[in-house]
């Protein structure tokens, strides 16, 4: 399929027990999706997975590996500069692997992306929710959101969710090179980033389902460094340190013209 113009980067470290049930799951969307996987040498062999995947499908699966765990933003920049540079993607969406993001909300997401900027696949908005989470994770989630939206000013929701998606334009719009965090916190500074530039920000209800296979790699020490986040945004926010701009119009995407 040459017409790809939409690529998911998946960031993977040890999943190897879901990365082919939700590569099958993403080709076989009714949508022109490719996939980018950014694997940091898992050690259980995700890489060689994605791999193999590649070798099957070279116009729609593309496999970055990196040598050591880097973080879960870093492999969201290394993913986007690919799809943006290479792959001259017209979409980027980015999820994780767990299948807490479900593939089946992605058709919702694209209809949502032809007048939205950015598209979020949320918790928060009406007929959206979670599923089978510990109360641990349920109480981390909406206190990181109230925090995020209380300090940062940002609209959305769920601020916090890692299923989005992007119009070109507006992660082209972003110094990527610049962003300081490095972890989770990468999607509140993401958003901070997008909202102050203008772009239109929408929200899918989604039902975020805890991952049934492998383990977590949030740790303590993560949710450190999203506090630290959000402080240095804060006070860049103060500062005005970064401009709010008007808010940009939506242009349709014409795809009779691929
Ligand atoms: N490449 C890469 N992927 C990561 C890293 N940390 C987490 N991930 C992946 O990012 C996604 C989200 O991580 P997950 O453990 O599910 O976080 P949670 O859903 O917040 O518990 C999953 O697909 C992970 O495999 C990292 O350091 N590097
Ligand atoms: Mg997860």
């Amino acid at each position: 399929m040459s017409n790809v113009d939409t690529f998911v980067i998946v960031p993977t470290y040890n999943e190897a027990d879901n990365l082919d049930d939700l590569i099958t799951q993403l080709l076989a969307l009714p949508a022109p999706l490719g996939v980018i996987v950014v694997d940091d040498n898992s050690p259980d062999g995700t890489g060689q997975m994605a791999d193999a995947w590649a070798t099957a499908e070279p116009e729609r699966v593309h496999v970055i590996h990196r040598p050591d765990k880097m973080g879960l933003g870093t492999a969201y920049i290394a993913g986007f500069q690919k799809a943006l540079h290479e792959l001259a993607a017209k979409r980027i969406m980015t999820m994780d692997a767990d299948f807490s993001h479900n593939p089946r909300y992605i058709p919702d997401m694209l209809a949502m992306s032809e007048y939205k900027h950015l598209v979020i696949g949320s918790r928060y908005v009406p007929g959206g929710g979670s599923l089978n989470c510990t109360w641990k994770r349920v109480w981390l989630s909406r206190m990181a959101n109230m925090v995020a939206r209380g300090l940062l000013g940002l609209k959305a929701r769920d601020t916090t969710a890692g299923f989005r998606l992007y119009r070109r334009e507006v992660l082209a719009s972003i110094p990527l090179e610049s962003i300081f965090s490095s972890g989770y916190s990468f999607l509140v500074e993401m958003l901070f980033m997008c909202q102050r530039r203008g772009w239109q920000i929408g929200e899918v209800p989604i039902l975020f389902e805890d991952r049934r296979k492998g383990q977590t790699k949030i740790s303590r020490q993560e949710i450190l460094k999203a506090q630290y986040t959000v402080l240095r945004l804060f006070l860049r926010r103060l500062r005005r340190k970064e401009p709010r701009q008007p808010t940009v119009p939506v242009s349709r995407y014409d795809n009779s013209l691929l």
